[in-house]
């Protein structure tokens, strides 16, 4: 990777004046670990990364980076899965990205016990949260196998879906308001925990999901549910998908209380056992679908089970339950550690996506053809949400830069009726693809919603809609003015269909 173009010294001098200088870094160790993502698939030169431990602080960073024509990279854990969390290759003469670490803001106020709500710095751990809501007897909504560096800012930034949305939903419904630093340097902030107020535009959930191409998220007002009395955890060993999807709607039907229905394959169950050096679930047998249910509610967790166990498709001997902690904790495992078990084999295509539930065991079937025919030789390995719709596609073997397979599995989504990001996001990783599940009015609304936020253009470009240039002609005293033209401007042919920039062009 060439050398960042270092930091305009102006600017330098200013971030150290605002922020102190500890919390202006420049020293490549510390740039080299901030300009790679989780996955090893995204990576770009960072001029410097700075710490802010205010909402003031980050506005400070927006306004100096906007008057210096900089870009900003917001980063919270860096787990993300779509490369938005890291800058872009370096690119002709276009500055090298200052990385805005929010990890500082990682304060948790008191728990409102009476309205169950609490409020937490965008650096705050997801695993933080849990523990602050616990703590209280209460339980907060979303969880992911990432929750000790996952931060909340980054959580609500990609709309973090995970483990429990068919029950709580997914971080967007978590969302009671939001503060944040928009592009211009403008601090908006909805903290006060009002559940009915209907004053216009939803500011705060339209920062959810904007992937930070918006504003800054600094801090959250967060929705906190009954932490329910007891839990029970079953395996199950199934023919395929269809099997797990019939299940589970029996399982609705029956009003059995789930708060996670997870499907993974054969072929990621055996790298797992491999990775994380586990028995086999089922030693002698090998069930083509493994499904992991979870069910919580006020009963016994024997009583819970009974829906579970009592339907037609589920055999004992392809079950295992559990009933305390320790147990739960082992059958979840041959779920959870699927991301982990994939990164030991090499740089993952990460292919997140939904589909009609309908449609789920038939997409499940050509996704594996589709895969087999564009990279031969890749490794595939399939798990998910089904009671969302939701499939991870994991695809290792073709080069970073080679999209082919990308291209292809996410056409295949589109010819299905479903969405090319479930949870995860655009990123930079499918910015090509975004018209396949989104109309070019849409695609000209965001655009529109993104010059008017950022004006200047500063705010993670690149990230879910394609980088513009950024503008010289505002300085800070400017912000606010309408922009012609300008960032993420979908690109529309004659017909007025979105159509795809290569990836070289998106990236
Ligand atoms: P980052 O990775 O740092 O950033 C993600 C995006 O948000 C970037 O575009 C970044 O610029 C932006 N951003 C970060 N903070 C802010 C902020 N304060 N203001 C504005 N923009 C910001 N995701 C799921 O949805 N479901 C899962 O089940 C799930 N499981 C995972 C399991 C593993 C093992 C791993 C590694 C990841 C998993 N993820 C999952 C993905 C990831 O954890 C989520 O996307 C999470 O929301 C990212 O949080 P983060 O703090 O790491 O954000
Ligand atoms: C999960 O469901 C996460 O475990 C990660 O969303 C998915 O690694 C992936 O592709
Ligand atoms: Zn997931």
């Amino acid at each position: 990777m060439p050398p960042p173009r270092s930091l305009p010294a102006g600017l330098l001098a200013e971030l150290k004046a605002a922020l102190g200088e500890r919390h202006v870094l420049v020293d490549p160790e510390v740039l080299a670990g901030a300009s790679v993502d989780w996955t090893g698939r995204f990576r770009g030169p960072a001029s410097g990364l700075v710490r802010p431990g205010s909402t003031e602080e980050v506005a400070a960073v927006v306004r100096a980076c906007a008057a210096a024509e900089v870009p900003l990279v917001v980063q919270g854990g860096n787990t993300g899965l779509v490369g938005g969390s890291v800058p872009p290759p370096p690119e002709g003469d276009r500055p090298a990205p200052l990385v805005l670490s929010t990890r500082r803001l990682d304060a948790i106020g008191p728990v409102d016990q009476d309205a169950a709500q609490l409020t937490a710095g965008a650096g705050a751990t997801l695993e933080a949260v849990q523990e602050a809501a616990r703590n209280a007897g209460l339980r907060f909504g979303v969880d992911l196998a990432a929750r000790g560096s996952a931060t909340v800012g980054g959580m609500v930034a990609t709309n973090a879906g995970g483990l429990h949305v068919l029950r709580y939903g997914p971080m967007r419904h978590q969302v009671v308001g939001v503060e944040a630093v928009l592009g211009d340097g403008s601090v908006v902030s909805r903290l006060g925990g009002l559940l009915k107020d209907n004053t216009g535009y939803d500011l705060s959930q339209l920062l959810v999901g904007a992937e930070g191409t918006l504003g800054v998220v600094t801090a959250v007002r967060l929705r906190l549910h009954p932490q329910p009395r007891s839990r029970a955890v079953a395996l199950v060993g199934l023919g395929g998908t269809a099997d797990a999807v019939a299940l589970v709607g029996r399982l609705r039907r029956a009003g059995a209380p789930l708060s996670a229905v997870e499907l993974c394959f054969a072929e990621g169950v055996a790298l797992v056992c491999r990775a994380a050096g586990l028995p086999p679930p089922f030693p002698g047998r090998e069930p083509p679908a493994l499904l992991v249910v979870e069910l919580e509610g006020e009963q016994e967790p024997l009583a819970l089970l009974e829906p579970l166990i009592g339907d037609p498709g589920v055999h004992d001997e392809l079950t295992a339950v559990a009933l305390d902690d320790g147990q739960a904790a082992r059958l979840w495992a041959y779920r959870e550690r699927h991301t982990e078990a994939v990164a030991t084999v090499g740089v993952a295509h990460k292919l997140d996506v939904t589909l009609p539930l309908a449609e789920l065991a038939a997409f499940e079937a050509e996704v594996r053809g589709v895969v087999a025919r564009v990279a031969p030789d890749a490794t595939l390995v399939l798990f998910g949400h089904v009671g969302d719709g939701n499939l991870h596609v994991n695809v290792v073997g073709p080069p970073p830069d080679d999209d082919r397979v990308d291209d292809a599995v996410l056409r295949l989504v589109a010819r299905f009726g479903g969405s090319i990001s479930a949870e995860h996001g655009i990123g930079r990783a499918k910015v090509p693809w975004l018209h396949l599940s989104r109309s070019p009015a849409e695609l000209a609304a965001m655009a529109a919603l993104k010059r008017a936020l950022d004006p200047a253009g500063i705010l993670n470009p690149g990230v879910l809609l394609p980088a513009a240039p950024i503008f010289s002609t505002l300085s800070t005293g400017e912000v606010g003015k309408t922009v012609e033209g300008g960032p993420g401007v979908p690109n529309l042919d004659d017909e007025g269909q979105g159509k795809a920039l290569s990836p070289e062009e998106a990236r």
